[in-house]
């Protein structure tokens, strides 16, 4: 599967392809196309051997654990619903940066909720994030599997709370949530597939050392 001469790298549209622009530049590495604007989905750099493959964001850990693409930058919410089977994980990027929170709306009280030891209805995409944080804090939930716009969950009597990722808390103002509890915090990761790693090694430890040089702390 692997292409032997030349590395693959994925990567999602939007705020991880932006941040991941810098650390690219660091390697020696400039896209040919803009995946904005572009609709190719296999775009070459300036290095014949380094191509960039652009894929979903929960995507990437697939692509990679399969050998489909050597590389990949993910999310750590992506990496923990997926598990990081066949993946090395060397490098937290510091990019993409936000939080896992659970959120519920302003007149639910969540605390009075948790203190009775009530069952309470968590609509998230982050179903293995969410069972192991409630779990861990012995809090009764029945989790609701959604794949967008968790905010509205509440808003329409699907869930009391959500569990969901927060940037600059904008989206949950708009739709009068609060946050109630912290979970942990979320960065971009560098994943590599293993054999990638061992086939490849000369390919890959200048990119890998050229963005751990770039990693903003
Ligand atoms: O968008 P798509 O459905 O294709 O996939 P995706 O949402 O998984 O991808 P993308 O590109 O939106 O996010 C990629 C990665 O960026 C995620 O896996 C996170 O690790 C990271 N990231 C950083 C975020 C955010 N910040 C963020 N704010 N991912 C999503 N959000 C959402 C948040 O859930 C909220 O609904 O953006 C919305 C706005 O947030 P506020 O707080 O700024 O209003
Ligand atoms: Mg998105």
């Amino acid at each position: 599967m692997t292409i032997l001469n030349g590395i693959t790298l994925a990567l999602s549209k939007g705020r991880i392809f932006e941040e991941t622009l810098p650390l690219l530049a660091a390697a020696g590495i400039t896209p040919t196309d803009n995946p904005e604007t572009s609709r190719k989905l296999i775009i070459g750099t300036n290095r014949p051997d380094v191509r960039l493959v652009i894929v979903r964001a929960t995507d990437t850990p697939t692509y990679v654990q399969y050998g489909a693409a050597d590389m990949g930058i993910a999310g750590k919410d992506v990496l923990l619903e997926h598990g990081g089977a066949g993946l090395y994980q060397p490098l937290d990027l510091n990019i993409a940066k936000c939080r896992l929170c659970v959120a519920a709306p302003k007149d639910f009280d969540y605390a009075a909720a948790v203190k009775r030891g009530a069952r309470i209805r968590v609509a998230t995409k982050y179903v293995k994030a969410a069972r192991e944080h409630f779990a861990a804090k012995g809090v009764h939930v029945d989790l609701i599997k959604l794949y967008g716009s968790m905010e509205l969950a509440p808003l329409v009597g699907l869930a009391d709370a959500i569990v969901d990722l927060v940037s600059t808390g904008g989206t949950l103002k708009a739709n009068n949530l609060v946050e109630v509890e912290d979970i942990m915090p979320i960065s971009s990761r560098l994943v590599v597939n293993q054999a990638s790693l061992k086939l490849k090694r000369e390919l890959i430890q200048p990119v890998l050392e050229a963005f751990a040089g770039a990693v903003k702390k």
